[in-house]
């Protein structure tokens, strides 16, 4: 039996890794600070990344994104009417609810003898019947509120430009009309949690505009004397049968008041008047306007509830009373530091011409008519970096969820919610390898507690130790199985009772990257530990003698049934599923020798990988998705489940190759897979395990030509839906970075799969696992040199191509590595 990662140079070196301590942890991260501001200092630095327009946004999906982690803003640029639709994470309907269908425990027993006997279809239609309930789903994530600018008569415009800068985390509109200059600026500040909103022309007096808070339902905005806007509000959510909206026909919850929320705005100008005018302000004849705007909700993330001891407007007035003490300029000032210190970590050039000049919308018609823009591929790739940043980052406390953290809905596809089949675990692939590795404190804060629900859900649907969670859950920390109607909740949400431990690998990979091990002993380790426990309960022993997962399935796909022809999802021992096992054992094993702790339970989980079914491969050659090599009812789905083991793990891997052959076959076998955004990005991350630089470029310029709108935020179904989920963006980004560089195998591997297309560049910034950073540089296609700096002192080997070379570096110090 081949063992992932655990078992390589790097990790093996770390197990031997004195115990981490706090003082070492913020040593480390002082360093890969300066590591930063040296990557900076660089005198070719490639220009920031601009996104730049020459019209105001018409519809939301041509707005631009601003973002701290904890608050969202889409900012339009129009010139008579400035909108801003303004989000803040926690923003639920709904409240705390779980769905425990009746007997579960006792149908389960009788699922498992159903499947184990054969009786796949009958098996499903029992679990559709019999282990559902209603309300099977839960309520949305929800827009905030609009901020809206009125501006009276500006006409005969000129020079016209809407820009976001990505390294700024500034979004600029500026324009010209009637001899005057108007410019605004805005941005969201991580350091006064605010939005700030700057206006200024180059004549006195000259602004002149009304301003008010908008929201389609659940709030009242008053205007005062001095100035301010004070929005309060509470979600009222009616039901159905009274005539509440409800997007899932199997119900999505309790009705009532649930979650408060609060939002307080505070104008200052320079010059002019401001008055009252119903609900909004008006200012007249001003030189110079400074707005500031926050929200809250009086939802705690430790209590994954509402808690009525917090009262959102004090928080919100706070958080505006502190900001407006601090002039526009420091305000920016310190924005700015912060946001740059996160973002100028990595620096990526592609090589091709400067196309900067040029608006990124036209940009992008160029690249579908065949125009070559690696610079546009940059702006993508630093684009998911600045996304991740946006939507899960301190003061945030929750992680990004199917859009991150900008909904314009009171009911967003999907409900916006957190899924975990594929589309959180991707939202969190770029977040060490692009050196964001803070990204993932919003989501543990939410998980660890998420965890400590699915203790209790563990027990009372199966009797079992240790916490499971379903695919879909939200902010509540939903445990039971959901889905938008019954057959969905069983389908999609009781048949992956191991959504949860592939989540909780996710903490894994940040141990194997930061090598944080007080990280690994307080937080990974006993997430991994209850996954672990949970799945040991959850296995069962079947006639030949495999533990196997009973039910199980592959997500969302379907098999032709060969006794009864019907297309079907339930089965035993899917791939998807063998492979979760697997993994979390290993990094079970590996964590607790790297602890010295649970010996015993390390023996349980060492005994019982050896008797997990084997990966198998189809008479077609491929990897067998499901146990029995059945036939694939949509042999395109965009789900790749089977192939977890390529990417993000590493059980399939080069040197087997039979394996490794069958997976290359199997994503040939894939193709397009509809074209979905996720679906493409996962594509261009497994050809880059492949080591297959042009197959994982040609999904890239898929990726960047047909999913990216324009505003470069990820089209979910190939352009035309006009509907954003995130984690394509997400998981391009981490995929770019994965040709690049990659680090599962043990090594450092450099230049894994370049494309042609992409002959001279270079990146710095990236990090590897074991605890390094890595610059990188080539010309025609070849490497010339890489650097690599050492955070924590541990051995490494750096490969190129088929040549290797060993590392050893004392924490601090760096080496430059030519082939
Ligand atoms: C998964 C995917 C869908 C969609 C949804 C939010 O269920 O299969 O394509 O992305 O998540």
């Amino acid at each position: 039996m081949k063992l992932q990662a655990p078992s390589s140079r790097i990790l093996k070196a770390a197990r031997s890794a004195p115990k981490y301590i706090a003082a070492a942890f913020l040593i480390v991260h002082a360093f890969s600070s300066s590591l930063a501001a040296m990557a900076l200092a660089r005198p070719d630095a490639v220009p920031p990344s601009i996104l730049w327009y020459e019209q105001p946004a018409e519809t939301w999906v041509e707005s631009l994104p601003l973002g701290n982690g904890r608050m969202g803003a889409m900012v339009f640029g129009g010139v008579n009417e400035e909108r801003l639709q303004l989000n803040e994470e926690s923003l639920w309907g709904g409240n705390q609810f779980e769905t425990y269908p009746d007997n579960f425990r006792e149908n389960f027993k009788k699922l498992q003898e159903m499947v184990l006997s054969g009786q796949a279809n009958k098996a499903e239609t029992f679990g559709v019947e019999h282990m559902t309930k209603r309300p099977t789903s839960f309520r949305s994530y929800q827009t905030f509120a609009d901020l809206n600018l009125q501006f009276e008569g500006i006409a005969e415009v000129s020079d016209y430009r809407r820009d976001l800068n990505l390294n700024d985390g500034v979004a600029t509109v500026s324009f010209s009309a009637d001899g005057i200059t108007y410019r605004r600026e805005a941005l969201i500040s991580a350091v006064d949690d605010v939005i700030a909103l700057r206006l200024t022309a180059n004549r006195a007096g000259a602004l002149n505009f009304t301003l008010g808070l908008s929201r389609e339902k659940d709030m009242k905005v008053r205007a005062t004397e001095s100035g301010e806007l004070i929005l309060d509000g509470q979600i009222i959510d009616i039901s159905a049968q009274d005539g509440g909206y409800d997007d899932n026909p199997g119900g999505s919850g309790p009705s009532g008041e649930h979650m408060k929320f609060a939002a307080r705005l505070l104008i200052q100008t320079e010059g002019g008047t401001v008055a009252v005018l119903g609900d909004r302000l008006q200012v007249a004849n001003a030189d110079e306007v400074l707005i500031l705007f926050s929200a809250a909700t009086d939802y705690n993330v430790e209590k994954l509830n509402f808690d009525r001891s917090i009262d959102p407007a004090s928080e919100a007035a706070e958080k505006v009373a502190q900001a407006s003490a601090k002039p526009w300029e420091e305000i920016k000032a310190d924005h700015l530091a912060e946001h740059r210190a996160m973002m100028n970590r990595v620096e990526l050039d592609l090589g091709g011409h400067d196309r900067s000049a040029i608006p990124t919308d036209q940009r992008l018609k160029a690249l579908d008519e065949g125009q070559a823009d690696p610079a546009l591929v940059v702006d993508f790739f630093q684009f998911g970096r600045y996304l991740l940043m946006g939507s899960s980052r301190r003061p945030g406390r929750l992680p990004a969820n199917l859009q991150g953290i900008w909904n314009d809905k009171i009911w967003a596809p999907w409900e916006s919610d957190y899924h975990l089949n594929i589309n959180l675990q991707m939202n969190y692939w770029p977040a060490d390898v692009t050196n964001l590795s803070e990204t993932m404190d919003s989501l543990v804060d939410w998980f660890e507690p998420l965890t400590e629900r699915g203790r209790k859900s563990a027990e009372i649907l199966y009797g079992a130790d240790g916490w499971l969670t379903y695919h879909a859950t939200n902010v509540f920390g939903r445990v039971t199985g959901s889905g938008s109607n019954e057959d969905s909740q069983f389908q999609n949400g009781f048949l992956d009772p191991l959504a949860g431990a592939w989540m909780a690998m996710t903490l894994w990979r940040h141990y194997e990257f930061t090598q944080d091990h007080a990280f690994l002993e307080a937080k990974a380790y006993p997430i991994l530990k209850g996954a672990a426990e949970f799945l040991l309960d959850y296995l069962v022993k079947d006639a030949d003698g495999y533990w196997m997962v009973v039910p199980s399935t592959s997500p969302e796909n379907q098999f032709i049934d060969p006794e009864s022809g019907e297309k079907l999802r339930i089965t035993r021992g899917s791939t998807y599923h063998n492979t979760l096992v697997r993994v979390v054992f290993e990094a079970v094993i590996s964590g607790s020798e790297q602890l010295d702790v649970d010996p015993e339970l390390r023996a349980s989980l060492s005994a019982a990988l050896k008797q997990l079914p084997p990966l198998r491969i189809g008479a077609d050659g491929t990897i067998q998705e499901w146990i029995e090599d059945f036939e694939e009812a949509e042999p395109q789905h965009r789900h790749i489940s089977h192939l977890l083991g390529l990417h993000p793990f590493a059980t399939i891997f080069e040197e087997d190759p039979a394996f490794f052959q069958a997976a290359i076959k199997t994503l040939e076998k894939r193709g397009f897979g509809g074209d979905i955004g996720w679906s493409n990005a996962k594509k261009i991350n497994a050809f880059a395990r492949i080591r297959d630089g042009e197959q994982a470029h040609y999904y890239v310029k898929r990726l960047v030509d047909k999913n990216a709108m324009a505003n470069l935020m990820d089209d979910y179904s190939g352009g035309h839906s006009k509907v954003f989920q995130i984690e394509a963006n997400f998981g391009g980004t981490a995929g770019i970075a994965e040709m690049l560089l990659q680090s599962h195998a043990g090594e450092i591997d450099l230049l894994p799969a370049l494309p042609e297309a992409w002959a001279d560049g270079s990146v710095t910034g990236l990090k590897a696992r074991g605890g390094f950073v890595v610059d990188i540089s080539w010309r025609d296609g070849a490497l010339t040199e890489a650097v690599v700096h050492s955070l924590k002192g541990e051995p490494c080997v750096v490969r190129y191509g088929d040549s290797r070379k060993q590392v050893d570096l004392a924490p601090g110090k760096k080496q430059t590595i030519r082939f």
